[in-house]
């Protein structure tokens, strides 16, 4: 499966095509706007999501609520845009709003010398995370299709600004509801309540704040992804489209970075055999992958978020017209959108899992998919 986006932040919408998505799969349009409704909260944002009220439509590939097997094309419209429309107009030129002191941090600087951009609004325009709400969509069109196989993409926020929640490897429905019910898609009342302390003493200073996100998988077959070539191994897979996200600087699975701390006795999840299980770890050090594939455990993987580089107190920075030192723009932003980037990550994880099961399973519609699925997921041992 493949997918593409277009659409600017202030433009008048914002588009995907999917391709390869099999027939017959049933698509909620409720279940998609639910993502998207999420990827607006988290304490912490800026003005913008109080105009938007994200809603997707779909304009091909989906007839009676399934997929036909066609192209799928999702449109989210930008309910901002009458304020923008003058500005963003695609053929009348204006020079309103127009912006040429970069932001440390964000693609402004490299972006304008990159395309031979006069107006930095012309790159700040597609490089905003505005782009995720229709990339949450596709994601959610793909948590429909792993539905049918019973598999579940979850993700929560784990720090925030470095306050940490407690640890844990308990991923129960009743972990989950915890996090559902939490504004900030955080299981741990009392680092919350610290986390919005945080953000409200940034926005007071006109600073932002990052943190990390995790997102994980259960009710994975063995054998999704391969160790044979470099690109289809995974966590390559994971990775790239994890960092693909405005603003994250890392990702981790498993142990993740404390492995390298650890001997190897202490990382690796010793195998063991049941006739009612099969093959089972009881440690999950790998967060779910070895050699590239799906081991049945969770896939646990984790992002590394900074601070959006918008501040209201704005960092120094060169006026590409004059030369001369400036304070970088300011563009209406958020303090913080970990939570927001915690939506996101479960969607472009969805989606990857969705399309390396696809490469595995085969098929055209639904029924032949899961027809093979169970045939080849029935046999326990080997
Ligand atoms: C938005 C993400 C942020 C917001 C944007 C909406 O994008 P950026 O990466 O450019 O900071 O700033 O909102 C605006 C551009 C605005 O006008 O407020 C999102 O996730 O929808």
């Amino acid at each position: 499966m493949r997918y593409l986006t277009a659409g600017e932040s202030h433009g008048r919408c914002l588009v995907a095509i999917i391709e390869g998505m099999p027939s017959n799969v049933h698509i909620s349009v409720d279940r998609i706007n639910e993502e998207l409704r999420k990827r607006q909260m988290g304490y912490g944002r800026g003005l913008r999501m109080k105009i938007e009220s994200d809603e997707v439509r779909i304009l091909s590939g989906i007839r009676n609520s399934k997929t036909t097997g066609a192209p799928i094309s999702l449109m989210i419209e930008n309910k901002d845009w009458p304020n923008w429309e003058k500005i963003m107009d695609p053929v009348v030129s204006s020079s309103e709003r127009m912006v040429t002191r970069p932001r440390p941090g964000h693609a402004d600087l490299s972006g304008a010398i990159k395309y031979g951009l006069k107006d930095i609004r012309d790159v700040l325009e597609r490089s905003s995370a505005r782009e995720t709400a229709i990339r949450v969509a596709v994601g959610a069109v793909a948590m429909q299709l792993l539905e049918q196989f019973d598999i579940e993409v979850h993700s929560h926020v784990v720090s925030i600004g470095g306050i940490k929640c407690k640890e844990t490897t308990d991923y129960s429905k009743c972990f989950w509801d915890i996090v559902e019910r939490s504004e900030m898609f955080c299981a741990d009342n009392e680092a919350e309540a610290k986390m919005r302390d945080l953000i409200d003493k940034a926005k007071a200073e006109g600073d932002s704040l990052g943190g990390v996100f995790e997102v994980v998988v259960t009710g994975l077959p063995i054998g999704i992804g391969s160790y044979v070539q470099w690109d289809r191994k995974l966590d390559a897979r994971l990775a790239y489209a994890l960092m693909s996200i405005q603003a994250v600087k890392g990702v981790e699975f498993g142990y993740g970075f404390k492995a390298a701390e650890m001997p190897g006795s202490m990382v690796h999840d010793e195998i063991y055999y049941s006739e009612e299980k099969g093959y089972y770890r009881v440690t999950n050090g790998a967060g779910g992958i070895e050699g590239g594939m799906t081991n049945g455990q969770p896939v646990v993987v984790r992002c590394a978020v900074k601070p959006i580089p918008t501040l209201y107190k704005p960092l120094k920075s060169v006026d590409m017209r004059t030369k001369q030192p400036v304070e970088a723009s300011v563009e209406r932003s958020d303090v913080c959108a970990v939570p927001a980037a915690s939506i996101v990550g479960k969607a472009v994880v969805a989606w990857e899992i969705a399309s390396a099961l696809l490469e595995r399973y085969g098929g055209d519609n639904i029924e032949d998919i899961l027809r093979v699925y169970k045939e080849i997921n029935s046999k326990k041992g080997y």
